[in-house]
């Protein structure tokens, strides 16, 4: 009874989601058998928050797609344990990692190359669908109507990063990084959300004018801890570019919520430098997390391999296209890993987790893998990184389970989630669509 899902044709796929299909709404948690003995977490805190649990069956539906082959013996039943204060969640399904103490569970399904995520105060999450749609899961369903629709350009542009603003639950301020159609230029935009979170003003461009290409975008947006907006840009082809102080290609750049140059950048007053530049050197950085030290780490795609993680201090050159993997010496500066020559990492996401909801990855870095080439393993690479900002060992996580990551990122609930990007136009079109996913610890009864 499996059919494949086309996500691109999105008014069936979608409509799996719509709030019309879920009888009566969130209410009180009723618990589905049949559950895998063990799933069902001993409770750390004394009240729970309704999850909402639609067997696909009662929809009309298809199997989910982690009771296929490929899961089996690995499909428990969705997680029933939602602690107090985490988001409102939908779990179609659920697999265990008993080796890593983890399971990952698929939030939702059906959608095309889910860029990035965003976490309104509320418990709405936003989240971009490179093709051009903010989208918006409310109560755990993903909403049919976009939020917006916007015309994007292609290849690896589109509608990229998504933030919202640190004071969101006043002004409503969300900011989103896209390729202009004819891939141009790419620019950052401040949209004020309706008071319903459905809708979204007109566009106010902050950062215009940074070059793109059909390659090397960048694209990643993200607050940082002192509530500057840092805004990762790609070399867009043109190389040399990330060693110029006036372009905005290859750089990372940190500005105020209104685009301007904070007075105390790194070149700020300089002639000749843009004052919104805060590192430079770049190829192609697309992920950006910080420690809760503040510092912050970036992972960015190289040439030919030699992906690398790197820690970002201001006015640093990270010397693209002159240096990249081991190759860095003075003034450039050298990155905490990189892939080397072996297969790519493709890094296209990354935080650090903060949280203590899995407590055996506490402060570590994760990057989320594409994977691209030979032998590259998609998925998510997990870096515990010492006080020192020393890298003291790797592992590579889901190798190949879920297809392309794109995101990775942690929630409010102190979970990490995870996109997909399996139909960007070189992953496997995989019929469940992309997928929103969350990382919860595997806990036992015995
Ligand atoms: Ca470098």
């Amino acid at each position: 009874m499996t059919s494949a899902i086309d996500p691109t044709t999105s008014s069936v796929a979608l409509s799996r989601f719509s709030d019309d299909q879920v009888p009566g709404g969130p209410g009180p948690y009723l618990p589905t058998p049949p559950y895998a003995p063990g799933s069902v977490a001993s409770a750390p805190a004394p009240k729970w928050l309704p999850v909402m649990q639609r067997p696909a069956a009662s929809l009309g539906l298809q199997e989910p797609p982690s009771r296929s082959v490929r899961d089996s013996n690995q499909t428990i039943a969705a997680d029933a344990t939602t602690p107090q204060g985490a988001l409102p969640i939908n779990v179609q399904s659920s697999r265990a990692y008993p080796e890593l103490g983890v399971s990952v569970q698929t939030l939702a399904s059906g959608l095309n190359t889910v860029w990035s995520m965003a976490y309104a105060p509320n418990g709405d999450v936003y989240f971009t669908e490179r093709p051009g749609r903010v989208r918006l899961i409310r109560d755990g369903v993903v909403q049919p109507e976009p939020v917006m629709n916007i015309q994007v350009g292609g290849g690896e542009g589109g509608l990229l990063g998504m933030a919202l603003d640190p004071n969101f639950a006043q002004n409503r301020n969300a900011y989103l990084y896209y390729t202009l159609p004819g891939n141009r230029e790419n620019r950052v935009v401040r949209v004020t959300l309706g008071a319903d979170g459905r809708t979204a003003g007109p566009e106010t461009v902050i950062v215009g004018g940074i070059p793109a290409s059909s390659n090397h975008n960048g694209g990643r947006i993200a607050f940082g801890p002192d509530g500057k907006l840092y805004i990762t840009t790609g070399d867009a082809a043109r190389a040399q570019n990330s060693q110029s102080l006036t372009a905005l290609s290859g750089k990372i750049l940190r500005v105020n919520p209104d685009g301007t140059a904070p007075s105390d950048n790194p070149f700020a007053g300089q002639p000749d430098a843009d004052a919104r530049i805060w590192s430079y050197g770049h190829r192609n950085p697309q992920g950006l997390g910080w420690n809760e030290r503040g510092d912050l780490v970036a992972s960015e795609f190289g040439a030919s391999s030699n992906d690398e993680i790197n820690l970002i201090r201001p006015g640093a050159n990270y010397g693209w296209p002159t240096a990249e993997g081991d190759n860095h010496r003075p003034p450039f500066t050298a990155p905490l890993a990189h892939a080397g020559r072996n297969p790519s990492w493709a890094p296209s996401g990354s935080t650090f987790l903060t949280s203590d909801r899995i407590p055996q990855w506490r402060g570590n870095y994760f990057m989320s893998m594409l994977g691209f080439g030979a032998g590259a393993a998609r998925g998510v690479q997990r870096f515990e990184i010492d006080e020192n900002n020393v890298v003291r060992r790797q592992q590579v996580l889901f190798r190949d389970d879920f297809g392309r990551v794109r995101s990775v990122s942690q929630g409010p609930d102190g979970y990490l989630y995870m996109t997909t990007s399996n139909y960007d136009g070189r992953g496997p079109r995989i019929p469940e669509g992309d997928r929103i996913l969350r990382i919860v610890p595997l806990e036992r009864s015995n």
